[in-house]
């Protein structure tokens, strides 16, 4: 009973009470703010509360009361200090006095603040990481990333809010990869959709058709042609023959490898860019997928193969459609339906697991209006509750 611990409305209150009941050697060595009184932390009051050693040459004035004991000073200093430095768990003699035990907490806690200088457990990075849940992101993307700002930043860093968030933003730009197409060795180039069903391929296929053919913008308008494999589906044949008829754009249906083959060969003559438009699959369908397969093989191995997903798929989900996709070896992604979601970080998070790059964005049902090539300032400044130093990114993202 060589410790005390006493409250008093306030620091002289307290003091005084010490004084009184232990004389002046008393040591406070913990103090803190605590509420006194009241009922049920109802009206109670702001106080203090002071925990501290006697010293063992001290005799108590009052007989009975909590320092009667001689307390060997060195010895409890050293016990408090060995425990701070190996961590060992103290003995069940030692846990039996429970005013020693909470100095030996406080000293633990302080130690391991001191220990912590990564920042673990920072109000900037408990913000952070909630940002990057609000924005969807994987939790092993958000991982990540506040992972390398522990090891990256200094505590005195952390503390600057701004700098760290417009870090965060640079760090989820440059995960984001653009798909840059090699000049083709050969014309015609030909693009192949693939993707599970309903994404929005025949739309995209169309908007391809439109800004590469008659709305080219970039120099002379390209001779297309639109080939569809989707030749059982009525609705689906008469849908791209719809569009092929408003832009004067010949189309062909096949089903199978030969028929692909030759149609190929004979728009090989005069064509810049051919634009197959692929059924549906069913990504977990294998034998679909690899029949598709098949046929497409009838396009040449100079084929450009792009996956199509629509950005409101959940992150799981990308991610095994990005797998079993794998088999065309698509060289990258179509984010469609972009305007259906505010938040991208599951699409963000599944292309930088799967290293995939994005060529094209499509954001409503407009042809050919609503699609974009793909870039990185549009994901960024869209994200969620982040502040965008808009001139910032657009230094360090310029468009490709
Ligand atoms: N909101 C929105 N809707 C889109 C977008 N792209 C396509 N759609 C719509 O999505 C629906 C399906 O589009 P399709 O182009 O037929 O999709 P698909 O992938 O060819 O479908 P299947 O051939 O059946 O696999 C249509 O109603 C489109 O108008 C987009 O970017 N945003
Ligand atoms: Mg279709």
């Amino acid at each position: 009973m060589n410790y005390f611990t006493e409250q008093g409305l306030t620091e002289d209150e307290c003091r005084q009470k010490i004084r009184m009941k232990y004389g002046d050697r008393a040591r406070v060595m913990i103090q803190k703010s605590i509420r006194i009184g009241g009922l049920f932390g109802l009206f109670s009051r702001e106080g203090v509360e002071m925990t501290g050693i006697i010293p063992r040459d001290y005799i108590p004035y009052t007989a009975g009361s909590a320092a009667s004991a001689p307390l060997d000073f060195q010895k409890e200093k050293e016990k408090v200090l060995a425990v701070a430095r190996t961590d060992k768990t103290v003995s069940a003699q030692e846990k039996a006095d429970p005013i020693q035990q909470k100095i030996l907490n406080e000293v633990m806690d302080l130690k391991q603040k001191i220990q912590s200088p990564s920042g673990e457990g920072h109000p900037t990075l408990a913000r952070i990481g909630e940002l990057l849940d609000l924005n969807d992101f994987s939790p092993g993307y958000s991982r990540l990333i506040l992972d390398r700002l522990k090891k990256e930043f200094p505590l005195e860093i952390l503390n600057d809010y701004d700098r760290v968030q417009d870090q965060v933003v640079e760090w989820i730009g440059e995960n984001i990869t653009i798909f840059k197409p090699d000049p083709p060795k050969k014309l015609p180039r030909i693009m192949i959709l693939v993707g599970p069903t309903g994404v929005g391929k025949t739309t995209t296929i169309a908007k391809l058709a439109a800004v590469f053919g008659p709305g080219n913008k970039e120099g002379r308008p390209l001779s297309v042609r639109m080939i569809t494999i989707d030749n059982y589906r009525i609705g689906a044949k008469l849908q791209v023959e719809t569009y092929g008829d408003i832009m004067n754009i010949p189309v062909s249906c096949v089903d199978n490898y030969g028929d692909l083959k030759k149609t190929i060969a004979l728009y090989s003559e005069d064509v810049d860019l051919i634009l197959v438009d692929t059924i549906g699959k069913n990504p977990r369908d294998s034998v679909e997928i690899a029949e598709m397969k098949q046929i497409l093989s009838g396009c040449g191995s100079s084929a450009e193969v792009h996956l199509a997903v629509a950005a409101t798929t959940k992150y799981s989900d990308m991610r095994e459609i990005f797998q079993q996709f794998e088999p065309f070896n698509y060289r990258s992604v179509i984010i469609t339906k972009l305007d259906e979601t505010i938040r991208v970080g599951n699409v963000l998070s599944a292309l930088a697991d799967k290293g995939k790059s994005i060529s094209y964005i499509t954001d409503g049902q407009h042809v050919p209006d609503d699609m974009h090539r793909a870039a990185v300032i549009p994901f960024l400044i869209n994200l969620e509750e982040f502040k965008i130093n808009r001139d910032k990114i657009e230094e360090r993202f310029p468009p490709i």
